[in-house]
């Protein structure tokens, strides 16, 4: 990989972003035949991770970290490789966000980099590895697909809208979020569950989704995708103020926010383990 640039504007970050995730999202492509023959599992026997996975983050890793000294990376496979310093970048990435998409050869699943500051997320990118379809986003600068800048979704109300959503790898959880959707599926559209957080977030930003939440996540599957979804002026939040996180994700536009969120308070979708 060629000279990676030690900038440290939004813009810069973003363009150092792009051109790794760019790479990795080829080294996927690439990888898929040989990788899905060399599968783990990870918190349950449904929690896969393949060789590609592995490689991917280890060629992030490669391409980043030795350019830039100081910059720090927390992937999905090798966690946190180093505390960054006040003001220093630290790099958060999903090498293959949909690891069961891409075990399937189901076209939905993408490469995840974001950058961060002092806990806050400056840019973001978003390859679908499949496709080649790319989302970015800097804060203030706006989220944008192939030129265009994206706006959201403009429906209005909940019983008009496709909301996307996903489960956990732990058979208790999912049978409290099947529990949720049982119930929430009267009050929408319809359901979409496309299985990888990074793309869900990207269609809601460009409104081929009206809305999408989740429960569970971990920073890798949002960092990016949730600055997207933000700079399309959509609301990414938690449930009853909290912020996005683990506990649960919401992101819709606002005219559809208060609508969704209140009735996923009401179905308890925070709760159970
Ligand atoms: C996936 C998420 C998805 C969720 C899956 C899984 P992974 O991430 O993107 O939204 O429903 O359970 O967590 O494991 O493919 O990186």
């Amino acid at each position: 990989m060629s000279e990676i640039s030690t900038g440290s504007t939004p813009g810069e970050l973003l363009e150092i972003a792009v051109r790794v995730a760019r790479d990795a999202a080829a080294t996927a492509r690439r990888m898929r035949d040989e990788a899905i023959g060399d599968v783990q599992t990870k918190s349950t026997d449904t929690d896969v991770v393949t060789a590609a996975d592995k490689a991917v983050e280890r060629q992030v890793a490669d391409a980043l970290l030795p350019q830039r000294p100081g910059d720090g990376l927390l992937g999905e496979e090798y966690g946190d490789a180093v505390q960054v310093a006040p003001g220093a970048v630290r790099w958060i990435l999903d090498p293959i966000d949909g690891t069961v998409n891409y075990l399937y050869g189901l076209p939905q699943y993408a490469v995840s980099l974001a950058a961060e500051v002092d806990g806050t997320v400056v840019a973001g990118v978003v390859v679908n590895a499949a496709t080649g379809d790319e989302w970015t986003a800097t804060r203030g600068g706006g989220a944008w697909r192939a030129g265009r800048r994206l706006t959201g979704s403009t429906r209005t109300t909940l019983d008009q809208a496709l909301v996307a959503t996903g489960f956990g790898y732990d058979a208790r959880r999912r049978e409290h979020q099947g529990a949720v959707l049982a119930r929430l599926i009267t009050r929408v559209r319809d359901i979409r569950r496309l299985g990888a957080a990074a793309l869900d977030l990207c269609f809601a930003a460009e409104g081929t989704l009206d809305a999408y939440f989740e429960k569970g996540l971990n920073l890798w599957d949002h960092a990016a995708g949730g600055l997207i979804a933000e700079e399309a002026g959509l609301v990414v939040s938690g449930l009853s103020g909290a912020p996005a996180g683990d506990q649960m994700l919401v992101a819709a536009p606002p005219a559809l926010f208060g609508a969704l969120h209140d009735a996923l308070v009401e179905l308890d979708a925070a709760g159970g383990v």
